[in-house]
């Protein structure tokens, strides 16, 4: 009898074991996306000769002998980004006016023919030193359009010069976590003196495919980013807001850059939300600057983003499953100015301080259905320990689950966080939740995509004993990863 009992219990738990994981949902994310995803904010920093022209975009006859930073500090200026919470820089290189920032081959219009460093300089190497002391992800932005080259409009110029200063900056300035590509290309400039108007066909002038594949090969864990993708899309603003409904995939119109609305390739607006059913796995990266313009201009000194904006913009980008990239502006000393680095600093402080304790930590957590009953591995108990991809997941047949989570005592919070264990898809499509106050649930909150990073920032502070999630919609289980509750520091 007793051997009978044995033998059911272990049928029993080994069906439970044995019970296979959810099947992925639509298109998933590559490794590289998976990473990048975890990174969730860095900064694109932009100095060159616009710091010392005041333009935005220089013509590419912009005299090298200007670009004199002589105090130029990449500990400084990666430093402030990494006390601001964002753990990677975006260098651009190369700018539309064609400067290259580190020594090149491909061109004499390159920091060498600067007063840096008598010509010594190599602001890139700078940056990755810095980054490696910091322990700050690197990546790069060498614009495709290049006002100063002679060549610009040729085909050599793609072949001979623009593959060339990719090879240059993956082969010496890796580890390289993302890889920039801007949409905005063609049209006047120096070109070497002729100083006319050049037009190029953004689809196949670059031929994207080859262009792309220097990057793959030679920084493998790098994803491209373009207005369409292939591996992270463009918002469609520079404001640094993705849509309160944001999908992680989409479908361009065609597998080329280009910003400029209508113009077939890509419609900026449905960047900011994504698409549903789109067909590739594409995030959202969401671009601004901290100043109004992405360069240094003097009379922006006192027009730097608050704290509290780039706590609003935090919200709106990574809070909504995409990734943050802030622009910074460093000075024609080559330092970020004192207001920028303050407020950098501020957010950062606010920020690390509203997620360093998950208030349901340490709760009962209490879900409707565990996918092949309790004994298994997809129970709720990791999802408070900021893994995401541990998960808590339902039975096939489960679409619309609950979890109570029981905090046994009562606590102020004004932040939750979800997650979605995206190894998985994208999968949950709306959820409400509700706390327990005065002997009865009230509902606090709707969202609706979730994805990698799900963040509602309540109006108010709630107080409750006891909350409850409640999956509304789902075309299949769910696998959720975490589930968080915070408390933004200076709300009364
Ligand atoms: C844009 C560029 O044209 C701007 O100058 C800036 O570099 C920004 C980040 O991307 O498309």
């Amino acid at each position: 009898m007793k051997n009978l009992f044995l033998v059911v219990f272990l049928l029993i738990s080994s069906f439970a074991i044995s019970q296979p994981a959810p099947k992925p949902y639509g298109p998933l994310p590559t490794n590289r996306q998976l990473k990048w995803q975890e990174t969730e904010m860095y900064c694109i920093i932009h100095f060159g000769p616009d710091t010392y022209t005041d333009k935005e975009w220089g013509y590419g006859d912009e005299d090298p002998q200007i670009v004199n930073p002589t105090q130029f500090s990449a500990i400084q200026i990666v430093d402030a980004a990494k006390a601001g919470g964002f753990k990677g820089i975006v260098v651009v290189a190369k700018h539309h006016d064609g400067f290259c920032m580190w020594p090149t081959q491909t061109t004499a219009y390159d920091i060498s023919k600067s007063p840096y460093k008598n010509g010594r300089g190599d602001i890139l190497e700078e940056y990755r030193d810095a980054c490696n002391q910091l322990g700050i992800k690197m990546g790069v932005y060498c614009s495709p359009w290049d006002r100063n080259n002679a060549l610009y409009g040729k085909p050599e110029y793609v072949t001979g010069v623009y593959r060339k200063q990719l090879e240059e900056l993956y082969t010496h300035y890796g580890p390289i976590f993302i890889s920039w590509f801007d949409g905005a290309n063609g049209g006047d400039g120096y070109y070497g003196g002729a100083r006319e108007v050049r037009k190029i066909d953004r689809s196949t002038y670059y031929g994207w495919d080859t262009t792309w594949a220097i990057p793959r090969k030679l920084a493998p864990d790098a994803v491209l980013f373009g207005d369409v993708g292939p591996d992270v899309r463009w918002v469609g603003n520079e404001n640094g807001r993705a849509g309160e409904t944001c999908w992680e995939a989409y479908t361009p119109h065609a597998p080329n850059p280009g910003k400029t609305p209508g113009n077939g390739y890509t419609k900026d607006f449905e960047g900011t939300q994504g698409q549903r059913h789109g067909k590739y796995w594409m995030p959202a990266e969401c671009d601004v600057s901290l100043r109004p313009g992405w360069f240094y201009h003097k009379d922006q000194d006192d027009k730097i983003k608050s704290p509290d904006s780039l706590l609003r913009l935090y919200y709106q980008s990574v809070g909504r499953g995409a990734c943050l990239d802030l622009g910074l502006s460093p000075d024609k000393r080559g330092l970020l100015f004192d207001n920028d680095v303050n407020s950098l600093k501020k957010f950062g402080g606010i920020l690390k301080e509203t997620f360093a304790v998950n208030l349901a930590k340490g709760a009962t957590l209490m879900p409707s259905n565990v996918r092949g009953g309790n004994k298994t591995k997809f129970g709720p108990q990791n999802l408070t320990d900021n893994n995401r991809y541990s998960y808590w997941a339902t039975d096939d047949t489960v679409t619309t689950p609950q979890l109570i989570v029981n905090l046994h005592r009562k606590k102020i919070f004004n932040v939750i966080r979800l997650r979605e264990n995206i190894k998985l898809g994208q999968r949950i499509e709306a959820v409400a939740v509700d706390a327990w106050t005065d002997g009865k649930w009230a509902q606090i909150a709707l969202a609706t995509s979730i994805g990698g990073n799900r963040l509602i920032r309540l109006p108010e502070n709630v107080t409750a004993s006891k909350v409850r999630l409640r999956i509304t919609q789902s075309p299949v289980c769910i696998a959720l990863s975490d589930f968080g509750l915070f408390k933004e520091p200076n709300k009364i």
